[in-house]
């Protein structure tokens, strides 16, 4: 289990937290995601298959690239 946490600049509301968990919640193997409209920050835990490498090509696609 790793747990990583990405700043993600773009996020400026509750939507965008939602759109963000929702999405990366779709990848096997993503067990928690936690977003924070006030610190920009998102939380991830993840386990396999998931990688970071797929979490953020995700986060690119969406338009949520981190920083
Ligand atoms: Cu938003």
């Amino acid at each position: 289990m790793n747990t990583v946490t990405y700043t993600i600049p773009q996020i400026s509301c509750k939507h965008c937290t939602r759109t963000i968990t929702m999405e990366l919640s779709e990848i096997e193997g993503v067990t928690k995601v936690d977003a924070d409209v006030q610190t920009k920050q998102v939380t991830i835990t993840f386990e396999e298959p998931a990688t970071e490498e797929i979490i953020k090509q995700l986060l690119g696609e969406i338009n949520y690239p981190v920083a």
